[in-house]
C-alpha cells in the first residue's frame, strides 16, 4: 500500500474513532439532562462511526497496510444548549466530509483505484449523515426556546433523522 495513502487512512481511523467518542459523550449529555431521544440517537450515531472505524482498520489490514489506533484527546462532554449540542455534530460531520474528499483527491492524484472505489462508500454515507445533521438543526432553529418544542423534538429525534435520511436517496 502506497505509505501517503496509508498515512491518510490512518488518520481517518483517527477521525472516525474522534467522532465515535464525541457522539458517545453527546449521548451522555442528553441522557444526563433527561433528552432520551436524544440520547438514543448519538448513541446510535457513535455506534456508526465506530463501525465505520473498523471497516478502516479491516481494510488497510486486508491491503497489506500498517494500522495504527490512535490516542484521542478528550471530547468536549458539556453543552449550554441543543443548538449548541447539534452544531457540534454538524461541524463534526463537516469535518469528517472535508478529510474523505482529501483522500479521494490523492487517491486520483496517485493513481490508487481500489482505495478510491473503497472510499466511495464514505462519500455516499457523509452525503447522508450532513443532510441529518443540517435537517436536526433546522428544526432546532425554528423551535428556538421553546420548551414543548424541545419535548417533542426529544420524542421525535429518530423520526425527523429517518426522514432526512430517506429525502437524501
Ligand atoms: Fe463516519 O460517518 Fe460521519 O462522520
Amino acid at each position: 500500500m502506497n505509505k501517503e495513502i496509508e498515512k491518510l487512512l490512518n488518520d481517518q481511523i483517527k477521525y472516525e474513532a474522534k467522532a465515535s467518542m464525541q457522539y458517545l459523550a453527546m449521548a451522555s449529555w442528553a441522557d444526563e439532562t433527561g433528552y432520551n431521544g436524544i440520547a438514543e440517537f448519538f448513541y446510535n450515531q457513535s455506534q456508526e462511526e465506530l463501525d465505520h472505524m473498523r471497516k478502516l482498520v479491516k481494510f488497510v489490514n486486508e491491503r497489506g497496510g500498517h494500522v495504527v489506533i490512535p490516542a484521542l484527546d478528550e471530547p468536549v462532554s458539556s453543552f449550554d444548549s441543543l443548538n449548541e449540542l447539534f452544531e457540534t455534530f454538524l461541524e463534526s460531520e463537516v469535518f469528517v466530509t472535508g478529510k474523505i474528499n482529501h483522500i479521494i483527491f490523492e487517491c486520483l492524484e496517485l493513481k490508487d483505484y481500489n482505495v478510491h472505489n473503497f472510499m466511495q462508500w464514505y462519500v455516499t454515507e457523509q452525503l447522508e449523515e450532513e443532510a441529518v445533521a443540517r435537517t436536526l438543526l433546522d428544526k432546532l432553529n425554528i423551535i428556538g426556546e421553546d420548551k414543548s418544542g424541545h419535548y417533542l423534538f426529544d420524542r421525535d429525534i429518530n423520526m425527523i433523522a429517518a426522514e432526512a435520511d430517506q429525502e437524501e436517496q
